[in-house]
Parts: structure tokens; sequence; C-alpha cells
């Protein structure tokens, strides 16, 4: 949505599937939005399909995005968020090598982390999930096209971003979404798993922009994106129950099934680089973020409240 408000011709790809992507149909409705049924890890089709675009960017944001679940599917994550990343570097060197490439990079590669540590491009990857060592497979192939064959090809190391398109089964919106359907009568708990864990939660809408003014740049590089101010997931909990009145205490139960074999405890990033260098700031805390998601889930909840009644 973003590059299409720009004014960019968009070709979206997503698999093929019985049943339709919400996201992408956001998009469809615009003249300039194509939508190609192809899956990212058919080594023929993206290098087919780029000979043909011939696009000027590429931004590669699909993967197997759940933590948690990488743990049950290892493989699959591996051949989404670390081959297909090989056969789009490849069809770019082949196909189209002047397209600038995007890599969504992220802070689950610097997994066991002290608290209290500020996390920068410099700081060491120590990946924790089948997710995570996918996804530093891929960080580090960016780097050898780069060196090797003179690409334009960066990584954001993105700490969450979030938004009210976010999935229901990521914690921030499970919980405005969760919290909204008790206040509504419709549930009567959210169950979580590890409330400790602390993250560095900001609004997807900022870091799209990064990830673009990263591919206006000369040349290409990595950055952190982050707002650099954490909550526990406890916190966040406990501020949207604040929002609806409702004591956090008698809102949640504990479910080990949500409780990972490694979590990451602490993650909090350093974006001076990205605010130095392209200029980025983010427009929207944690507090500000969970609000507009709560404020929409309630809507949602009580809709269907109202459709049901
Ligand atoms: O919302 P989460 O699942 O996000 P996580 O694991 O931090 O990963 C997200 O952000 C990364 C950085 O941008 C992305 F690379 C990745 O693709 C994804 O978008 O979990 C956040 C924290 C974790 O510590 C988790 O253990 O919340 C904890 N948590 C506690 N209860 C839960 C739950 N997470 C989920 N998904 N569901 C729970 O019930």
């Amino acid at each position: 949505e973003l590059l299409l408000t720009k004014g960019y011709e968009v070709y979206g790809v997503s698999r093929r599937s019985t049943r339709e992507n919400k996201n992408m149909m956001n998009s469809e409705i615009h003249q300039r939005f194509n939508h190609v049924t192809m899956d990212v890890t058919d080594a023929s089709g993206i290098p087919a399909l780029i000979k043909d675009v011939q696009p000027d960017e590429y931004y590669n944001l699909a993967a197997m995005s759940h933590v948690g679940q990488s743990f049950k599917e290892p493989n699959t994550t591996l051949m989404i968020d670390g081959y297909a990343v090989s056969c789009a570097l490849e069809g770019i060197r082949i196909y189209a090598p002047n397209c600038k490439f995007y890599q969504a990079s992220t802070s689950e590669l610097y997994g066991k982390v002290d608290e209290g540590e500020s996390l920068n491009e410099q700081s060491p990857f120590r990946p924790r999930s089948p997710y995570a060592a996918a996804k530093l497979y891929a960080h580090n192939m960016v780097s050898v096209y780069r060196d090797s064959y003179n690409m334009h090809a960066s990584c954001g190391i993105l700490f969450n971003h979030e938004s009210e398109r976010r999935g229901l089964n990521f914690v921030t919106r499970k919980i405005t979404n969760g919290v909204a359907r008790v206040k509504c009568g419709i549930d009567r708990h959210v169950s979580l798993g590890n409330i400790d864990a602390i993250r560095d939660w900001g609004h997807a809408k900022d870091y799209v922009e990064g990830m673009w003014m990263m591919l206006q740049q000369e040349s290409p590089d990595d950055y952190v994106l982050a707002t650099g101010k954490t909550a526990s997931v406890r916190d966040a909990l406990e501020y949207v129950c604040d929002l609806a009145d409702l004591d956090f205490k008698n809102v949640y139960k504990i479910n080990e099934k949500f409780m990972r074999p490694a979590d990451v405890p602490y993650l909090c990033g350093d974006s001076s680089k990205a605010q130095r260098v392209l200029g980025w700031e983010p427009q929207h805390d944690w507090k500000s973020l969970l609000s507009a998601m709560y404020k929409h889930d309630l809507t949602a909840a009580g809709r269907e409240v109202y459709t049901y009644r």
C-alpha cells in the first residue's frame, strides 16, 4: 500500500490457497497492483518472474514468521525463510542485476541477550529458534551477494512491528483481540505463554517507511529499526486491560501450550544509525499502538455481539 501511494506499479506474490489472502485483497482493488500466484520456494518460478517483470525494487517480506511454530516446522521454515532468499538473490543476479533488494531480517537474530542491552548493527547474533537460524542464513547471503556481485541488497533488522492487521496468534493481537472479546462477554479469558518476555514494539506503518528509505540510498547497508522502548507481555496485557477497565489478573490464564522450547527473553533496539543516515523516526510507541489495535478489535467484537444477539 505504501508503494502504491507513492505511484509504484506493484507485483505482489502469494501462494495458491483455497482461502483468499485478506491483506492482499486490500491492494487488489488498486489498478497498479498485480497479484501473482507463486510459491517463493519455487527455484525456477521466482527467477522467471523476475525476468518477466524486471523490477526496480524487490521487498522480500515473505516468511514463515511465527517463531513458536518454527520449532514444529523447522524444515519448512528453512525453505521459506532461508532457501527462498537464495532463489530471489540468484534470480536478481542473473536477470535484473540493477534491481535493489530488501531483506526482512529480524531482531530474533540476536537471541539470548542480557536485560538492559541496547542492540545495534554491530551486536552479535545468537539465534535461539529454527526461525532465527533460517533468517541468519538469509541475512548472511544478502551480504555475500552485496560483496561478491556489487548488488544493491540491504537488510532491515526490524524489531517487533504490529498493527490492526497482525495475525491473531501473535501476542499483541492476541491481547487486544482477547481483551476486547472478554470485555464484550464473548470469551471468559485470554490464554498466554511467557508473560515475562520483554519486547520493543513499534507500528508497522513506521517500519515500512524505513524499508523503503533503505532502498532509496545510494549504497546498500543493514539498518536496525526499533523504538528503543520496551514493555513486557505482562505490561502490555495490563495496559490493554486498563483501557477496557478490567482487572488483568482476572483476564488471563497461563497455558503451557504457548511456551516455546527456548524463548528470547529481552529485546531492545538502537535505531540511531537509521535515524542518522535515513532520517527515519518512529511516530508510534507501544502504548499508542496497542490503543489503536484495541479500539479496532473492540469495534469488531461489539459488531459480533450485535450480529448474533
Ligand atoms: O508476538 P510474538 O509471537 O512475536 P516474536 O516471537 O517476538 O516474533 C515476532 O517479531 C519478530 C521481530 O520483528 C519477527 F521476526 C517475527 O517474525 C515475529 O513477527 O511473541 C512475542 C513474545 C514472545 O516472547 C512469546 O514467547 O510474547 C511471548 N508470548 C507469551 N504468550 C506469546 C504468547 N507469543 C505468542 N505468539 N502467543 C502467546 O500466547
